[in-house]
């Protein structure tokens, strides 16, 4: 992947306090699906090369960088949902990480705490803890979680006996009065940092902070509506490994070199190039967020034919699509903006929700999508009890659609494969 001199990491691991003949097999695992799912596909963009590089140094360089920012003086701040805005974390001179959940990993400890029959998601946040193999978790000096699902709201409770832990209140209508609400919620997080740094938010820091994050969303933005092109100069893995890693990367850093990805994309489509034929089925996946390194039903989609041309999920175009507004010159409205823009992601956790719905149709029909996948983990009752609702509005819409629930196993692999070849044969 690069020609970088091999560096040992070990020490650094063990003083982060990895339980490290763990880690190492965590390593190996995600390295080798790493390999047999990115590196195998044929005519990637060069652009993905920088990509390649982060993920063969996610436990290594990244964690140095964090590492060394501590050391001199920096904080550092986990987040695990959409909703706490890495513009508030970002003015207070912290670092924000999202930590991923995206691997089965220590379930027996798991399973002592929570309830079997609990999301993959959260399960994965828990044993990744518990297990002692994230470095990211280690380096958070302060992990903030947020009452979504109940599920996630009750795990917090028991990560928070771990380690040190902040909860946002987050409403679950978009009334005037939940926007309210939210704003204070942010005035407390401000606070809250603040309290960690010792450092003021200032006005000119939550402008410059402002500008940095939309300018990363910009981005994701332009790399993302180039799929809209057929045939997509950009595999759908690619593209969900760009927004994975937007969650944890240096932002001025990400965000150069995805302009760069952007550009490479925008000359491959005036020239016609794709990864996949022109013409080959094209799905647009709604659902559920695919954290690091859950690739699964992307490389099912893909390795059957298909290409995956969007993501409505938060690891996707909820992530990237809205931008907080730029024009506030006070604190106050920048808040304002911050409340607004946030409160307006259409999570499954809100009643109601049909802005998702709306979303999924209009993304469809500009990314000129042939079908639409429903993808939702076992246990997670919001986004399930939704499917039903965004299949009857797909179909509405003449789109067909194929609903799917998983979790992050490999032992479905073969039965999902079946249903979304049979899928992919029906939308072209
Ligand atoms: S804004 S989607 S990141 S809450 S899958 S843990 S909902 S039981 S992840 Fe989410 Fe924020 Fe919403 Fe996005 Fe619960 Fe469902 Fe598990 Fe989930």
């Amino acid at each position: 992947m690069s020609d970088a001199p091999v560096v040992d990491y070990h020490q650094m691991w063990a003083e982060l306090g990895l339980d490290l003949p763990m880690h190492d097999a965590l390593l190996e695992a995600v390295g080798g699906m790493y390999g047999g799912t990115f590196m195998t596909q044929k005519n990637r963009p060069e652009g993905m090369g920088y990509l390649d590089f982060v993920m063969s140094e996610v436990h290594g360089l990244r964690i140095k960088e964090l590492d060394d920012f501590r050391k001199s003086g920096g904080k550092v701040v986990g987040t695990y949902c959409l909703y706490v805005p890495e513009e508030l974390i970002r003015a207070a001179g912290t670092w924000s990480v999202g930590i991923c959940a995206g691997a089965e990993w220590a379930y027996d400890q798991v399973e002592q705490i929570l309830p079997r029959n609990t999301c993959a998601l959260i399960k994965s946040m828990m044993g990744f803890k518990l297990g002692k193999v994230c470095p990211y978790l280690e380096e958070s000096d302060l992990l903030i979680g947020e009452t979504t699902c109940d599920g996630k709201k009750k795990a917090y409770e028991e990560l928070g006996k771990m380690q040190n832990l902040y909860t946002m209140e987050l409403p679950q209508m978009k009334r005037p009065k939940d926007v309210a609400f939210w704003r204070s919620e942010l005035v407390d997080l401000i606070a809250k940092l603040e309290e960690l740094t010792g450092k003021k938010i200032t006005a000119e820091s939550l402008a410059a902070s402002i500008k940095e994050v939309n300018g990363k969303r910009r981005a994701l933005q332009r790399v993302n509506a180039a799929r809209a092109a057929d045939p997509s100069p950009i595999s759908g893995l690619d593209a969900l490994l760009a927004v994975q890693v937007a969650f944890y990367d240096d932002v001025p850093r990400f965000t150069q070199m995805m302009n760069a990805l952007a550009d490479e994309l925008e000359k491959r489509v005036a020239d016609g190039v794709g990864v996949a034929p022109k013409g080959a089925p094209r799905i647009l996946i709604t659902g559920t967020p695919m954290a690091l390194p859950n690739w699964k039903l992307h490389e099912i989609v893909e390795k059957a034919g298909g290409v995956v041309v969007g993501e409505e999920m938060c690891t996707g175009s909820r992530y990237y699509e809205k931008l907080v507004d730029e024009d506030a010159t006070t604190l106050d409205e920048m808040l304002d903006d911050i409340a607004a823009k946030y409160l307006d992601i259409n999570c499954a956790c809100f009643t109601p929700n049909t802005g998702r719905i709306d979303d999924v149709i209009r993304m469809a029909k500009d990314l000129g999508a042939d079908g639409v996948i429903d993808y939702a983990l076992s246990f997670c009752g919001t986004y399930q009890i939704e499917s039903a609702g965004v299949a009857k509005a797909v179909q509405a819409a003449d789109m067909p659609v194929l609903r799917i629930e998983t979790d992050y196993s490999a032992e479905d692999v073969g039965q999902l494969s079946t249903r979304v070849e049979a899928f992919l044969e029906m939308v072209k």
